[in-house]
Formats: structure tokens, C-alpha cells, sequence
């Protein structure tokens, strides 16, 4: 099949929202109010919004015809089963457990399959997954490749897991307290990096020699799958849609936040191969979601969910998607801004500690740089560094910080246009030009958990 160049994007926009920047000094005084922490600020506050692509993707016409039709019955409902076809056809899984999001469905898996005192082996788990295991009473253990932690390194599949690493753990661990490994895809926590496909056969052959199942974190399986046929050898020629089908034939099942690929505002499931894993989740679910025909969402959710499947896995609709990002990480590039490499497929991860070299990890740059963001243009990112993922010895003494201080511009699905990437990467700049005069931050206060949702910061 020959293609055409792509163009534009393959869509045309009917509904519009308005959006305004802010005067300069409002900006300063919502920063002061909120006590230097974006999750405080309103949606007036801000001009462009890239705290995050989850749920804040536009639906398509067919997606909002959907949910007109969505069938609200409690038990039995229509959208069920036309969610349940979906998520056969396009990822192949016969069982759907359907969560309001991404966490209950990984809260109700762990639970089922761990125990006090199990590991499990990860490429990289995002912060709320990492939070979910260690509810459980199990310890997650990172066994991505060394370079996955180097931001300037370009490797194509920098979300691969390390043989070697996960050999390790099976050796030292063993089986019988490992009840399952798990791989991230595209790994969110380390730059949006794709896993190859011959990385997840590879995992799968040693999973099974040691017969511990292997599932997948999906939220972003497509963008994972655009990686895998741009670079990986034999793949150039498979459609989208082939290449899902295969990655998730690797695994057991996968838990998936449907407000991420799956273009939906709200959603999230289990999709499963086996029956009888099912049967022991889904007292979970009744209890804690609802019933098994709709769980954490209604049927018009479910509706506008079966569509945005089989939207996704459109091939131009994702080339455009991941090359807006792209071109936002190239124009962020061209003036010498450090990010992490190659850019992701949902965001551009700007690597904060290498942009303040002098601000220590201990003064958090990555909300540093979201506050200066802010205050420069408007655009409000996320800080993933210190703040988000350090971690304290259980005596209270020792503060561990994560290698990687990351300031995420995330771009939410079919919502901007490129005249907004060059704002973003003009303000950005903006700030690189007087980055030297951009002093630290410290807590005020914060939770134990999940620290960077609440956090009160203050300059040092
Ligand atoms: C995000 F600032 N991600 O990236 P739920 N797996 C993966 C995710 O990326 C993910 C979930 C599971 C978010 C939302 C978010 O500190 C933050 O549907 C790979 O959000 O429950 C979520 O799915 C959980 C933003 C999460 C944050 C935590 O923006």
C-alpha cells in the first residue's frame, strides 16, 4: 500500500472553546495564592493547558453521537457489549472489567494477584501504579535499561526492559514472590518511550519458562505501536491496527486508562485472556464500582469508549498525533533546550535539572520551571522530579531522589493546533534566556503519598 505525505491534520474542527492568556500580573498573584503549586489553578487561569493527555482529549462527532445512544440499562446494558466487541477486536482480549479509570482497575488486578511481601518487575511503573503496588504490600522493581535514565541518549526503544535486570530479579527474588511482571507502554515515567516488540516477545519467553504472567500498562499502547512501525525492522509495512493486536498478544491481560490512547474523558478497564481470573476480580469490582455490565462508568462512557477503540487505531490519526509532539520536542530542541531524546509520543519531557543546573534536586526544577512557565506565557505543565517521586527511608532519615527531573509538556489528543506548540516553545524560551536568575523551591507542606498533588511550595 503506497502513502501519501501526510498534510494536516485528518480532521477539521466543528465545536470550539474558547481560551485567553491571562494578564502577566494575574498570573503572578495565582502563583503566590497557590502556593507555587499549577494543581491549584483554575481553568481560567491558564492559556494552554498541558498538565497532562489524560481525559483532556477531543471526542469526535461519532464519539458524541455515541453517547447519545449510550444504553443506561444496570444490568445487560447494549454499550457493554459493544464495548466488549471492541476491545475484541481491536486488542484482542475476550474479558473487560470496566473501571471509572485507570487506577481502580490496577488497585483491583494487584489485589487480586499479590501479597504482602510480593515484587514485581517493571520496565517503569507511572507514580499512581507505583503507589497502587505498594498499597498492595508489594515493592516494584525497576528493571528498564540504564539508559533510559540519560536523558541526551537516543536509542530507539528506550522503554525496554533489561534481560539481564529482570534475570536478576528472578534469580534473587524468586518465582514463587513474584506474582506477576508488568511493562509500561509507552513507559510514562521515563519519557513517554516506547518497548519494542522484540523486547515484549523476549520478556513473555521468560516469563513463561518461569510461569509467571506478564500484563501490560496500555494507556498508551497505540502511540506505542506508531514507535514500533517507525523504527523497528519488519514493521514499516503493518498497519496500526496489526501491530496492537500483536503487542498485546504478549500479554495476559493489561490495565488500561481509557482516557489516555482510547480518546474518551473518562474510562478505564482490565481486559483479560482468562475466564477465571475474571471470576475472582469482579466481586472487586461489584463491590467497590459496580455492576460487572457497566463498573465505574455509564453506559454513554461505554458507548463513546467502544468508538474512540477503533478511532485510535487509525494510522494517519496517530502519525499526526505523535508528530505534533515531535514537532513541538524540535522546536524546543532548536534552541539548545534540553529534553529528553528521542521526544515521546504524548509529551515533551525538558530535562529540568540539566536547564537550572544550579538548583539542587533538593529544590525541586521541575516545578521550578513549571511555575516559570507559567508566569512567562500561560502554559501550564507538569513537574515529574523530586517532588513526585523521592522517596524517604522508612526510619524518616535518608530522602532518595529519582534520576530523572523531568518538566512535562503533555499534549492532549486533536484539542491544539501547531501555532500553539510555537507559543509553548517561544515562552519556554523566554525563560531559558534568564534561566540563571531562577531561584529553587521548598516545602511548605506536604503529604506523605503522592506528594506533588498537594505539595505547598515557597522560594528558598
Ligand atoms: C498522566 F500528574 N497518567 O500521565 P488514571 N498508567 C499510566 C498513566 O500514565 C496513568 C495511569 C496508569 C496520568 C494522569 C496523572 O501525578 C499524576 O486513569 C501509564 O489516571 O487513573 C495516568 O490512570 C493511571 C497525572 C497521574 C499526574 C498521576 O498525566
Amino acid at each position: 500500500m503506497s502513502r501519501e505525505p501526510l498534510q494536516a491534520e485528518p480532521f477539521k474542527i466543528k465545536v470550539v472553546e474558547p481560551i485567553k492568556l491571562p494578564p502577566r500580573e494575574y498570573r503572578e498573584k495565582k502563583i503566590i495564592e497557590g502556593d507555587y503549586n499549577l494543581f491549584t489553578l483554575k481553568r481560567d487561569d491558564i492559556y494552554i493547558d498541558l498538565l497532562t493527555d489524560s481525559g483532556t482529549s477531543a471526542m469526535s462527532d461519532n464519539q458524541w453521537a455515541g453517547i447519545m445512544l449510550g444504553d443506561e440499562s444496570y444490568a445487560g446494558g447494549r454499550s457493554f457489549d459493544h464495548l466488549r466487541q471492541a476491545v475484541k477486536n481491536v486488542l484482542g482480549f475476550e474479558y473487560v472489567i470496566p473501571t471509572h479509570q485507570g487506577r481502580p482497575a490496577e488497585s483491583f488486578l494487584f489485589q487480586t494477584l499479590m501479597k504482602e511481601g510480593s515484587f514485581v518487575p517493571f520496565n517503569m511503573p507511572f507514580d499512581t501504579t507505583g503507589a497502587n503496588i505498594k498499597a498492595g504490600g508489594g515493592t516494584y522493581i525497576e528493571c528498564v535499561y540504564d539508559s533510559a535514565y540519560e536523558s541526551k541518549e537516543v536509542l530507539p526503544f528506550k522503554g525496554n526492559i533489561d534481560l539481564d535486570k529482570l534475570k536478576g530479579v528472578l534469580r534473587e527474588k524468586g518465582a514463587d514472590k513474584i506474582p506477576f511482571i508488568m511493562i509500561t507502554i509507552t513507559n510514562n515515567t521515563g519519557g513517554g518511550q516506547p518497548v519494542s516488540i522484540a523486547n515484549m516477545r523476549e520478556v513473555k519467553m521468560l516469563a513463561d519458562q518461569h510461569g509467571i504472567p506478564l500484563f501490560f500498562d496500555a494507556a498508551r499502547c497505540v502511540e506505542n505501536a506508531y514507535f514500533i512501525q517507525q523504527r523497528e525492522e519488519g514493521y514499516r509495512e503493518k498497519t496500526i491496527a496489526e501491530i496492537v493486536q500483536e503487542e498485546l498478544s504478549y500479554a495476559e491481560g493489561c490495565t488500561f486508562s481509557c482516557k489516555k490512547d482510547a480518546l474518551v474523558n473518562m474510562g478505564g478497564m482490565i481486559a483479560l485472556r482468562d475466564k477465571e481470573l475474571y471470576d475472582r476480580i469482579i466481586p472487586l469490582l461489584i463491590l467497590k464500582e459496580g455492576f460487572i455490565t457497566y463498573g465505574g462508568m455509564s453506559g454513554r462512557d461505554e458507548e463513546a469508549l467502544a468508538r474512540g477503540l477503533y478511532e485510535m487505531i487509525d494510522d494517519e490519526y496517530i502519525a499526526n498525533r505523535v508528530q505534533q509532539v515531535e514537532y513541538l520536542g524540535q522546536r524546543i530542541n532548536e534552541y539548545g533546550i534540553p529534553t529528553v531524546l528521542p521526544i515521546g509520543g504524548h509529551a515533551v519531557f525538558v530535562d529540568a535539572a540539566a536547564f537550572f543546573p544550579h538548583i539542587s534536586q533538593s529544590q525541586f526544577p521541575a516545578e521550578v520551571l513549571a511555575v516559570e512557565l507559567y508566569r512567562e506565557c500561560g502554559v501550564r505543565g507538569v513537574g515529574l522530579g523530586a517532588l513526585c517521586f523521592m522517596e524517604e527511608d522508612e526510619e524518616g532519615g535518608e530522602i532518595h531522589y529519582p534520576k530523572l527531573e523531568l518538566f512535562r509538556l503533555t499534549i492532549p489528543r486533536r484539542v491544539y493546533t501547531n501555532r500553539h506548540m510555537d507559543v509553548i516553545a517561544d515562552g519556554l524560551k523566554r525563560v531559558w534566556d534568564r534561566r540563571e536568575s531562577v531561584k529553587g523551591l521548598k516545602i511548605k507542606w506536604a503529604p506523605g503519598v503522592l506528594r506533588h498533588f498537594l505539595a505547598k511550595l515557597e522560594p528558598v
